[in-house]
Parts: C-alpha cells; structure tokens; sequence
C-alpha cells in the first residue's frame, strides 16, 4: 500500500503547486481552462466587499454539493462518489455536515474529527473547495456546543491551516436564540479559529434555521444594524423551495446587498427535505444567486429515502453514482 501513499502525496503536491500559479487565474464564471481544478484556478478565496473572490480580487460563485450527516450516510462519500462529484458533476465545493448531537460529534469527537480532516484531504486532492460544516441544529442555542467547538475547530484548523481550500462553517442553522446570541458564539469562537489559520473565510449562521430571522419573524436588518465583529466573515442563508416562498427570496435579494451571502444548504423540496420539488421557485433562487454571484451548496449527496437525497436508494451500496432522483438529475445540471 505505500506506493498508494507515494501517489496521494505526489497528487497533493500537485494541486498545491499549480495553486501556487493561481495568481493568474482565469476570469471566473468562464470555463476553466483544461485540466485546471476550481482550486487551482481561484487559488485561496476572500471575501471582498459583499461578494466571495478569488486570489486575483475577481468575484466568484462556487456551487457544489452538502453530503448528508456523516454518522448516517458516509457511506455515500467514497472515492468514486467523490471522483463523480469532481469529474462528472464539475464540483467546486464539497460541503462536509458533521452533527454534534443525533450520534454525531458528541459521542465520539476522535472519530469524526478523523473523518471530517480525511474528507477535506480527499476534497484538496481533487482540487474542490470544502467546508467544514459544524452541524449544530437541536439544540438551536449555538453557545450550548461552545466548548466542543473550541475544541473541534481548533484541531481541524491547526491540520489543515495551511490548505488553499477550507472553509468554516461554525454554526449550521440557530433557532429559538437571539442574533445577539448567536453574534456573541461567533465572536467567542472566531479568534479560536484565527489563532491557528488566519486568512480562510468563516461562515456564519443566521437565525431562525439560518433564514436570517425570517422564520422567527425577524429579518436581515437585526445583522445589517449589529454585524459580527470580524473580518473575513460570511452569513448563511439556507432555503427549500417548496416551503420558503417570495418573503424568503426577496430577504435574499436584498441582505445579498448589504451582506456577505453564501447559501450553504438549500433544497427543491419543503424544508423536510422531503416532498414534491417546486423547480420553478428554486430556479428563481437559482437565477437569483448566479446574478448576485452568491456560492451555495445543495442538501445532500446521499442515497437517503427523502426526494433531496440526489441518489436512488440503495446507490450507495455498490455504485455507480449516476442513478439520481429527480432533484439529483435537476441540480446536477445546475451545478456543472
Ligand atoms: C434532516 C435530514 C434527516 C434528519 C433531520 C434531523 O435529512 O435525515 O432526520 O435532518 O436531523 C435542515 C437541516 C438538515 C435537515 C434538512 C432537511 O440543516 O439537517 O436534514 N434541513 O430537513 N434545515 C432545513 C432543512
């Protein structure tokens, strides 16, 4: 086996070095040139203004796809899932979901802190961005993990500080917790991150299941009016089509204005995951955040029974990747 590990190491090396070339990287939005990866053509990223750019200051939109939890469906997330994702799929970002609760983090930190850095190496070796989604959901007081995610975060960022490609995502959707709140865990766990890698965007989650309050009756301007104090920040907004109507997109629209935006979760179906796909509506989200050059990440690359999952149940026993649900076959396209 350790010429397989001669091969990784050499295949590491040479994403790094042409990321290194990234200076020159090509005008975004435009088709890559052959052969080069999304990170070898955008290089490490910044937020710059309201919008996400590449190492030349030039905006970019990444879009890719969130996997399911970890502790449910990793199956799902293997070398060939992942090389179809890359290849076929023409990924830019692979979102990684680690739940603390529900059998996630929680009960077994060592192992899914192993996990998650192997899947930010196996994203890194096929030039794809990824995010390291802190999946807090229930409870929805984001200080009730604090101190786990010092932990956790400080180890992941400390491995991989020194990656192009890593993005942190520290609070997955707040809910029944004030913005206060929530800014207050930002700006606790932030200089944690920092202290170890200083330079790579940080995504922060907004109220309300990460509707920027919508779904508590709020809305972007308690963020606008009080934002966390930090640089190099992002808000998520997460969405599914068929249960977050006009309200929710025109709070989109116009926080995309005043705000780093970057969708990290949405869906074509209700916000179960689950449900008939409204297409028309997510593709107003979808024409949406092409114009406002806003990155996202769909829910999920799995094989879960729900109309989100992009497989097929049972795909994930043995492959191939290619036999998608309706919604897989929808985004699929969207993402390439
Ligand atoms: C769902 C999963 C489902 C799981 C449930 C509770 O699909 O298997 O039982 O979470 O953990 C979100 C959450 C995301 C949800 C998803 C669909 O971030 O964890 O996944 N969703 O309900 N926000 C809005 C929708």
């Amino acid at each position: 086996m350790r010429w397989q590990n001669a091969v990784r190491a050499v295949a590491i090396a040479a994403t790094l070095l042409v990321t290194g070339t990234a200076a020159q990287a090509a005008a975004p939005g435009a088709t890559a040139p052959a052969g080069l990866t999304p990170v070898a053509q955008n290089g490490v990223l910044s937020v710059c203004g309201m919008k996400l750019c590449n190492s030349s200051g030039a905006p970019v939109q990444l879009r890719g796809m969130s996997t399911h939890g970890l502790q449910w469906y990793s199956q799902c997330v293997n070398d060939e899932s992942l090389d179809v994702l890359a290849q076929d799929w023409q990924a830019d970002v692979l979102r990684i979901s680690m739940y603390i609760q529900e059998g996630g983090y929680e009960d077994d930190p060592a192992k899914f802190t192993e996990m998650v850095n192997n899947y930010v190496d196996d994203a890194t070796e096929r030039g794809m961005y990824a995010i390291i989604d802190w999946h807090m959901l229930d409870p929805g007081d984001p200080n009730f993990n604090l101190d786990r995610a010092k932990t956790f975060f400080t180890e992941v960022a400390q491995r991989h500080k020194d990656k192009p490609n890593v993005l942190y995502e520290i609070a997955n959707e707040p809910s029944g917790v004030s913005w206060d709140e929530i800014k207050g865990y930002a700006e606790e766990l932030i200089p944690v991150i920092r202290e170890q890698d200083p330079d790579s965007v940080v995504l922060v989650g907004t109220r309300a299941w990460s509707s920027l309050g919508v779904s508590e009756d709020a809305d972007e301007k308690e963020v606008v009016d009080n934002p966390v104090n930090a640089d190099n920040i992002m808000y998520t907004f997460h969405f599914y089509a068929a249960s977050h109507g006009d309200e929710y997109l025109n709070t989109l629209s116009r926080a995309a204005d005043q705000l780093p935006m970057f969708v990290t979760e949405f869906g074509t179906q209700e916000a179960t995951g689950d449900g008939g796909n409204d297409f028309d509506m997510a593709q107003r989200y979808l024409d949406l955040m092409a114009e406002k050059n806003i990155s996202w990440t769909n829910w999920n690359y799995s094989d879960d029974s729900r109309s989100g999952a992009v497989f097929k149940e049972g795909t994930c026993d043995a492959g191939p990747y290619d036999q998608l649900k309706p919604a897989g076959e929808w985004v699929r396209e969207r993402v390439r």
